[in-house]
C-alpha cells in the first residue's frame, strides 16, 4: 500500500483484488488509478498501475478474439446451456448425471463458487452444459447467463421462480427444471405440474436422485436449440446410427454438401424416409426441405 493512501485508493485496491473478471479487474484498476496519490512519490506506482492496465485491456482483447469467454475460459460450442438457481437447488447434481463432469456435491450452501463445464452428449451431438454459481451469491457470473444459448433455471420451490426470472433480464430461452421431485408425493407433483403448465412455462419435473425425468430434460434441451438431426442411408442398408446435425429447413443438397463438399453435384436420386416425406421412399430434388429426424438416401449412379 503507498504511504498516504486516499481511503477510496485503498477500498478500489480491496476490489481490484477480489474481481474475478478481466472486465472487473479493468474497472477497479481504473479507480484505483484515480486515486492513485497525487504526490511525488505516487509517480511511480501510477506508472506501474497504468502499464499493468494495459496488459489486462490487451488480455481482453486477445481474449474476445479468440472467441473465449473472459469469466472462466471458456470457448463457446454451437449449442450452449448454463444451469442457474438459488443455492443448495441441486445445480452440481445436474452437472453431474448429465456431463462427463465431477463437480463437489453438497448439503452446505455455495458449494460451488466459479463455474464449471461439462458436456452432454446426446444423439451424438456434444452440447455444453456450465453450471453457474448460485444466483443471488456473491459468486453468481451474469456474464456466460447472457451469452448462452439456453438457460436451465433449477428449482425445488414454486416460489423462486419469479424471483429468479427478475434477477435474470435475458430474453433467450429458458426451461424451468423442477428439481428433487423424490421428495413429493403425488398430489404435490400433480399440483406444481398444473401451475408450471398454467403460467405457460417450458419446464422438466425431475429427480437428480432417482432419474426421473432426466431423458425428457435431455430432448428438451436439444430441441431448445432448435438444431434438426438427419439420418443418412446407402441403397439396401439400415439408417446410419448418428445422425448429422443440421439447421432447421435445411434442404437435402445441404446435408450433401455437409457429407462432402461438392457431393450434392454427384447425386443422381435422393429418396427421404420420416416427418418431412409424403410416404416412406418418397424420391425429392435437392431444394427439398427436411425435418428432425428424417432419413436421407442418395444414389450417385
Ligand atoms: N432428495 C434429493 N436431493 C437432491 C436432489 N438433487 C440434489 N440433491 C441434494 O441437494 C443438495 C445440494 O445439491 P448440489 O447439487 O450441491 O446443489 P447446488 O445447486 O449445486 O448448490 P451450490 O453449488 O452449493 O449452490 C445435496 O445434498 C444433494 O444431494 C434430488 O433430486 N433429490
Ligand atoms: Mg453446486
Amino acid at each position: 500500500m503507498p504511504i498516504n493512501a486516499h481511503p477510496e485508493y485503498i477500498a478500489a485496491e480491496g476490489e481490484y483484488l477480489k474481481a474475478k473478471t478481466l472486465e472487473e479487474k479493468i474497472e477497479k484498476l481504473k479507480k484505483m488509478i484515480s486515486y492513485a496519490p497525487a504526490h511525488k512519490g505516487g509517480e511511480n506506482l501510477r506508472a506501474q498501475l497504468k502499464t499493468r492496465l494495459k496488459k489486462l485491456q490487451e488480455q481482453l482483447i486477445k481474449s474476445k478474439h479468440s472467441g473465449k469467454s473472459s469469466i472462466a475460459g471458456i470457448k463457446k460450442e454451437d449449442m450452449q446451456a448454463v444451469i442457474i438457481g438459488k443455492t443448495n437447488s441441486g445445480k452440481s447434481s445436474l452437472l453431474k448425471i448429465l456431463t462427463n463432469s465431477e463437480p463437489q456435491i453438497a448439503d452446505y450452501e455455495f458449494t460451488t463458487k466459479k463455474p464449471i463445464l461439462g458436456t452432454v452428449h446426446y444423439e451424438n451431438t456434444n452440447i455444453q452444459l456450465i453450471e453457474i454459481p448460485a444466483i443471488g451469491s456473491e459468486f453468481y457470473t451474469r456474464g456466460i447467463v447472457h451469452t448462452a444459448d439456453t438457460v436451465l433455471i433449477i428449482i425445488d420451490s414454486l416460489k423462486d421462480i419469479e424471483y429468479i426470472l427478475n434477477e435474470l433480464k435475458t430474453e433467450g430461452k429458458k426451461i424451468i427444471v423442477f428439481n428433487k421431485i423424490d421428495l413429493l408425493n403425488e398430489n404435490e407433483k400433480r399440483k406444481i405440474k398444473a401451475t408450471l403448465q398454467s403460467k405457460k412455462y417450458d419446464f422438466v419435473m425431475i429427480s437428480a436422485k432417482t432419474l426421473e425425468g432426466i431423458e425428457e430434460l435431455k430432448e428438451g434441451l436439444f430441441q431448445s436449440f432448435k438444431k434438426i438431426r438427419i439420418y443418412t442411408k446407402e441403397p439396401g442398408k439400415e439408417k446410419s446410427s448418428r445422425p448429422i446435425i443440421m439447421e432447421p429447413d435445411s434442404t437435402t443438397k445441404d446435408v450433401a454438401e455437409k457429407i462432402l463438399k461438392g457431393f450434392s453435384k454427384k447425386v443422381k436420386e435422393t429418396k427421404i424416409w420420416g416427418p418431412s416425406s409424403k410416404f416412406s421412399g418418397q424420391k425429392v430434388g435437392l431444394s427439398h426441405k427436411l425435418k428432425d429426424l428424417d432419413i436421407v438416401e442418395f444414389k450417385t449412379s
